[in-house]
């Protein structure tokens, strides 16, 4: 059942009535990887996502253990990191859930205080408050473990005017593919195991004031075959959305357990990335080589006109030019959505991209669950874990 939060503004400020006020976040600092080789992995989102180059620590700056390559894509920006030793830590995480998201940070005005509220309220510590300094200023950084192995980092950068943080040089690259205009991230959507969804909202909303605002249980998002329940979890200014699924008992298996299965445990299943122009977004990655889901049949976008009711009439695009590029569409009371859903980026079928445009639209694309699990379940049959 979908139950609404009531909202109290549709500013920046406050919009859901209940977040609490202890843990104010700016937005999304950066999302770090644990990834077999960051070197390639950086390649790949360069060349195939558009990412541009912005920052490297590694042997060649005086680090010794690690290598990180920073990339960047309007206010996105990512981190991937490999190990190069065999007895760092790191190995561990990447033997037990493959390439994946280790760290989503987030920027806050005080990283101690973030760090001493979320602790006190049952938080578990993964890094106590660091000071680190370089010629461009001063950073502080805290760190909490959320599901899974997966963390939260708070990172408090004051005056900073380096390129991203202390013991970072600047990552100048001769190649330099075009953005896709991949703008920000829309949500970052968590998978925890069978019965623990409402265990993680309890601690969203205990440890972060975050609110649920949305939620989609087994009867709504299911298929002839599987099934999986979702609540989506925001902080108070709705600039941080996480939602949470866990598995639910179909007739095969869901696609929430195949990921548990392959990541090991809860982990990040998939981040979405807003972009305004989704036509051109989807066609220059497309022709850049990044797999979507099939597209959904035929009288899905038949009945667009029919779904879309008093929308179709802000509609500004071409139902033949989304069925021809596979995107998806859904409308709530607010507007309308345009979305698409990339295949896995690993050999394991764990974490995957949706690319969003919302035209007014603050849902999910419940419309669209229907047809989009149908699509995962095709992938599933392909790879025997249906
Ligand atoms: O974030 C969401 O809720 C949508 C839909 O396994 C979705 O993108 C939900 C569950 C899932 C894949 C997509
Ligand atoms: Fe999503």
């Amino acid at each position: 059942m979908s139950k609404e939060v009531k909202s109290v503004e549709y500013g920046l400020e406050k919009i859901f009535e209940g977040a609490q006020d202890f843990l104010p976040l700016m937005g999304t600092d950066y999302v770090e990887f644990y990834v077999g080789n960051a070197k390639q992995a950086a390649h790949y989102y360069k060349t195939a996502f558009g990412y541009q180059s912005l920052a490297y620590a590694g042997l060649e700056t005086g680090v010794r253990d690690r290598a990180s390559y920073v990339l960047k894509q309007d206010k996105i920006r990512l981190v991937l990191t490999t190990p190069l030793n065999a007895d760092s830590p790191i190995n561990e995480h990447i033997v037990k859930h493959g390439d994946g998201v280790k760290v989503v940070a987030l920027w806050v005005e005080d990283a101690t205080k973030s760090f001493e509220e979320t602790t006190k309220r049952g938080a578990r510590p993964f890094m106590e408050p660091t000071v680190e300094k370089d010629e461009f200023g001063e950073v502080v950084r805290s760190g909490i473990y959320t599901y899974g192995e997966t963390v939260h980092i708070f990172v408090e950068r004051k005056n900073y005017n380096g390129v991203f943080l202390p013991g970072y040089k600047e990552w100048k690259s001769d190649y330099n593919p075009e953005p896709v205009g991949l703008k920000y991230i829309d949500h970052m959507v968590g998978n925890v195991g069978w019965n623990e969804m409402n265990t993680w909202v309890k601690w969203y909303e205990d440890v972060m004031g975050f609110v649920n605002f949305l939620s989609f249980d087994d009867k709504q998002i299911h298929t002839e075959y599987s099934a999986l329940m979702s609540k989506v979890m925001s902080n108070g200014n709705g600039r941080i959305k996480f939602p949470i699924n866990e598995p639910a008992e179909g007739a095969k298996r869901s696609q929430i357990e195949e990921y548990l299965d392959f990541y090991n445990g809860p982990g990040v299943q998939h981040i979405a990335i807003a972009t305004d122009d989704i036509i051109s977004t989807v066609s220059q990655l497309k022709a850049r080589g990044v797999e979507f889901l099939s597209a959904p049949p035929k009288a899905y976008y038949e009945a667009i006109p029919e779904r879309l009711g008093d929308h179709m009439a802000m509609m500004k695009e071409d139902i033949s030019e989304l069925e021809k590029l596979a995107i998806m569409i859904d409308a709530d009371e607010e507007g309308y959505l345009l979305q698409i859903f990339t295949k896995p980026v690993e050999d394991r079928p764990t974490l995957f991209y949706e690319i969003i445009q919302r035209m007014g639209a603050r849902g999910f694309g419940a419309g669209n669950f229907k047809a989009l699990f149908e699509s995962i379940e095709r992938e599933q049959e392909l790879r025997g874990t249906l």
